[in-house]
């Protein structure tokens, strides 16, 4: 029988990180739908798994094995250390990868979080909130735009820097940004995007909206 594997995301870019990995390291898992708008992230059920109330969460295994992991970016190293896929197992190419996925982890989803909070979803934008926020979304897509225009993924081969990433690029607008002024960032989006498996995860869960 094969291990439990459960995913509790909805259709948000750091949820979209981890189905993008399962459906590229081809693994088979239960999908749980959590409706963030519908603040079904504070369900007491939810709490349990993660006390910090936020998405993804992943359990693993059941019994004394059970094991519940949340936060991506350990989402990301867990899987892929397991797999010894999309993450090099040693030496500077991994402090590389580790390198940009810090990049992303701390500098992209936080600030376009804040610059779509400010920019969308505020009852109110106040003209500072507004600028500081988009000006550190422009400031980190700059850094990879700049990095990209030397190379083709942003730590050597396909990583989990890349998936890490993909999911925010995709959603531009949310940091008041249009890819277009970032040619590098769009040729390196318009290429993962037709990966099957980004494709199969970016659309996961199936129906969910953030709406
Ligand atoms: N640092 C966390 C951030 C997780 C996060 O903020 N998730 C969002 C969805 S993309 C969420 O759960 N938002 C609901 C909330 O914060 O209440 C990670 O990388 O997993």
């Amino acid at each position: 029988m094969s291990e439990v594997l459960e995913a509790h995301l909805w259709a948000t870019p750091n949820s979209n990180r981890v189905s993008i990995l399962f459906e590229e390291l081809g693994l088979s898992y239960r999908v749980h739908g959590v409706n963030i708008r519908a603040r079904a992230q504070f369900a007491p059920e939810i709490l349990a798994l993660n006390p910090y109330g936020k998405i993804p969460i992943v359990v693993l295994g059941e019994g004394a094995a059970r094991q519940v992991l949340f936060e991506s970016g350990a989402i990301l190293i867990h899987f892929a250390e397991r797999h010894r896929r999309l993450l090099p197992t040693e030496g500077p190419a991994r402090a590389e990868v580790l390198t940009w996925l810090m990049v992303v982890l701390t500098g992209l989803g936080p600030m376009m979080g804040q610059a779509h909070h400010w920019t969308a979803l505020a009852p109110e934008s106040p003209a500072a909130a507004v600028a500081h926020s988009v000006a550190l979304v422009v400031r980190v897509a700059r850094v990879l735009d700049g990095r990209l225009a030397t190379q083709r993924y942003l730590a050597g081969d396909y990583s989990i820097a890349d998936i890490a990433a993909f999911p925010w690029i995709d959603r531009p607008d949310w940091g008041a940004i249009v890819l277009e002024d970032f040619i590098h960032l769009r040729r390196w989006h318009d290429e993962i995007a037709q990966r099957p498996a980004v494709r199969r995860g970016m659309a996961i869960p199936e129906g969910a909206r953030l709406e």
